[in-house]
């Protein structure tokens, strides 16, 4: 976002200069980090997004063969009894986390991540909460034991199993019976999982059941219509993981029928107990291909390693033997990934590179076609804020809302304002919080990114100030919660000073994969930075800097850029707003499949565009030619910023055609693209 006037930005003679190609710098990566990594199920399942884990008992951890297996092939962990109530609380207000804390420190030590299991069930209970009756001695306990060792494995733990089993088997569709609803109601649940909330906010908070694959059965109906109403009801909940005992058919045909249905809910999915009797390849790859259709399946865990592991072991359900060799079953598994068992260690460097491609490419379409909302957020000045235009918005659904920062701009300059609604029909209606007043402060503030850096627990805002600065926040709810701005750079680094020639360094934005966290800005002068430095490090340690993209024609490649993971592809997107021959702003858009590699375009002409006036209809009206600064909707809000790869969502900033004059004082407003071409 250029804060200033810019002048001759309309003249058609200049930017008849437009079809200048895009020139791109090619980083140190070349995408050899990114090879088709066919051999192990984790391996795999990471090159779509999704993990591939295991239950693990803290008892086999001395066992080699079976380490062995656990660390070559699987990326996340369940401990299979280890964190259930009568191991974690046998007597009231006694904790003991030791067995789990096995577990969970050599998960880390090997980068594989924790889903917790689990916190209220009716099974595996101590008979000191089972004979309870008294509804706040009850209420009491149950939060305290959800609090406390949510608390402990704080930061840990990727996803909860909140509460476990708790519908009916059977036709009845309702709550069975326990301790549980037959003291405090059919509420615990939503006790429960607000509870969770509160003891960690960062862990995805998941519903786990059995027999609800089959989307036909009462059981399934009776989650189905519990997830549904927390959804409308803002309860929290983030999953809903589908144990997937099957027998020797495996899973239903309308499994993933299931599946998306769940998933259309708002929630990912999970495969989280798989175990198939005499573990029929067929009914294995079944399972996997549910799950790999379905984008916000986010994975699967099987229950167990090796047969004799299993808890049904009789019924030799799993991927390996006794003598932990992989079975058939193992095969299917791998290929229904995406992988090649056979072929992988004979396959030619060609070979890999046409799966890579062929992959790559099917993630995002290469063009695009979009519907836009009419205008949804209006500047509310207030008594000190008289504010023309709200700018450069950058939004994350969390904690069941979105949460809106944006640049609010008048004649004398920049600052920023926050809102929050749980649906689109509330943005109008939310409160405007200037952030002026908060120890962000007043003077030139603009073009934010917000986002939740996992590794230290806390919001960052990212924005302009001149240099690039950050605010930190332990609660995004909060707006008092920011602390004053700091730097990134100690003063415009070199190459920046170098090529910026008469432009503005705009529109900071960071994004991180598991090891770098990279900082890029534009010059509004045709050029793309990009800085990094560790996951460790940040936000200190930004270095290197170089130029990303850049283009000969300045409003080719002007500002406002954005980049993203793709969920469920090795894939990141890459947009840059740039000036049209019309003098309209829109979007292009290119890909890579490494952040410090180099870019290669998608849809990225005026004809072809990521966004423009010329590929979005206007159901309510053509409020705006403009198609201008803003940020996806993305499917998670971490440091990763991955966004989904189907039903695209782009809020951006768009004004009246005819309005004229002071750029700082023009009328922007912000509405919302959703994508009508996606074809998953
Ligand atoms: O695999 C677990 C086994 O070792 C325990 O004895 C059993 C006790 O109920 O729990 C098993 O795991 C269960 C899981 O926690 C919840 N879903 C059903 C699983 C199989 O019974």
């Amino acid at each position: 976002m250029n804060p200033l006037k810019r002048l001759g930005c309309r003249q058609a003679s200049v930017l008849g200069l437009l079809a200048a190609t895009v020139l791109v710098t090619s980083g140190t990566a070349t995408g050899a980090s990114d090879a088709v990594r066919a051999s192990t199920l984790g391996a795999q399942a990471a090159q779509s997004g999704r993990y591939f884990g295991t239950a693990v008992a803290a008892g086999r951890l001395g066992d080699g063969t079976y380490t062995g297996i656990l660390d070559r092939e699987f990326n996340s962990v369940t401990p299979e009894n280890e964190m259930k109530w009568d191991t974690t609380e046998p007597s009231r207000g006694n904790f003991n986390f030791g067995p789990a804390d096995q577990i969970v420190n050599r998960a880390i030590a090997h980068g594989q991540r924790m889903r917790g299991h689990t916190l209220v069930w009716h099974s595996q209970l101590p008979g000191w909460v089972s004979s309870i009756r008294d509804a706040n001695t009850l209420r009491g306990v149950m939060n305290n034991h959800i609090t406390t060792e949510m608390n402990h494995f704080k930061g840990k733990i990727y996803a909860w199993d909140v509460v476990n089993e708790a519908f009916a088997d059977g036709g009845s569709g309702q709550l069975r019976s326990s301790v549980f609803r037959d003291v405090l109601g059919n509420g615990f649940l939503e006790q429960a999982f607000r509870t969770a909330r509160s003891a960690d906010p960062a862990a995805k908070l998941c519903y786990n059941d059995y027999s609800i694959e089959d989307w036909n059965a009462a059981k399934t109906q009776g989650v189905y219509r519990m997830v549904r109403d927390f959804k409308s009801r803002g309860v929290p909940i983030d999953c809903v993981g589908f144990q997937s005992h099957f027998g020797t058919g495996g899973p239903p045909a309308n499994f993933q029928t299931t599946l998306s249905n769940f998933a259309a809910l708002g929630v990912d999915v999970q495969i989280t107990e798989l175990d198939i009797a005499q573990a029929p390849p067929t009914a294995y790859a079944n399972t996997v291909r549910a799950c790999m259709n379905v984008p916000r399946c986010t994975g699967i865990t099987v229950w167990g390693i090796r047969d004799s592991d299993s808890w049904r072991s009789g019924e030799n359900p799993l991927l390996f033997d006794r003598n932990g060799n992989k079975k058939p079953a193992y095969n299917a598994a791998l290929t229904a990934l995406g992988g090649t068992p056979t072929a992988a260690s004979g396959s030619t460097t060609a070979q890999r590179k046409a799966v890579r491609s062929a992959k790559s490419a099917a993630a995002l379409p290469s063009t695009f076609k979009w519907s836009s909302s009419g205008a949804l957020i209006s500047p509310k000045p207030d008594a000190t804020h008289n504010i023309a235009g709200i700018k450069d918005p950058t939004v994350v659904y969390y904690n069941g809302k979105y949460h809106v920062f944006a640049s609010a701009a008048n004649a004398s300059g920049y600052n920023l304002v926050y809102l929050s609604f749980s649906d689109w029909s509330q943005a109008g209606s939310a409160t405007h919080h200037y952030l002026d007043r908060t120890a962000i402060g007043s003077g030139y503030r603009a073009a934010p990114q917000v986002f939740y850096y996992a590794p230290q627990r806390l919001w960052y805002l990212v924005y302009q100030t001149g240099n690039a600065s950050y605010s930190t926040n332990p609660d995004i709810s909060n707006p008092n919660g920011w602390s004053a701005p700091r730097n990134f750079y100690a003063s415009m680094p070199d190459i920046i000073r170098q090529n910026i020639g008469n432009g503005y360094w705009v529109d900071m934005w960071v994004i991180c994969d598991n090891a770098n966290c990279y900082l890029f800005s534009s010059d509004d002068n045709g050029h793309l930075y990009r800085s990094q430095t560790t996951v460790g490090q940040f936000p200190n340690g930004f270095t290197n800097t170089v130029i990303a993209a850049q283009d000969s024609n300045r409003y080719a490649l002007f500002e406002a850029s954005n980049v993203y993971k793709v969920q469920g592809a090795n894939q990141y997107l890459l947009l840059v707003e740039a000036i049209g021959s019309d003098g309209r702003r829109y979007f292009r858009s290119w890909t890579t499949s490494s952040l410090a590699g180099s870019w290669t375009p998608l849809a990225a002409t005026e004809s072809n565009p990521f966004a423009r006036a010329s590929n979005v209809t206007f159901p309510a009206g053509a409020w705006t030619k403009d198609i201008s600064h803003g940020e996806m909707i993305r499917a998670g809000y971490d440091q990763t910023l991955t966004i989904p790869a189907c039903r695209l969502q782009y809020l951006y900033q768009g004004k009246d055609p005819n309005a004229s004059g002071d750029y700082n004082s023009l009328p922007w407003r912000l509405g919302l693209l959703t994508q009508t071409n996606s074809t998953c």
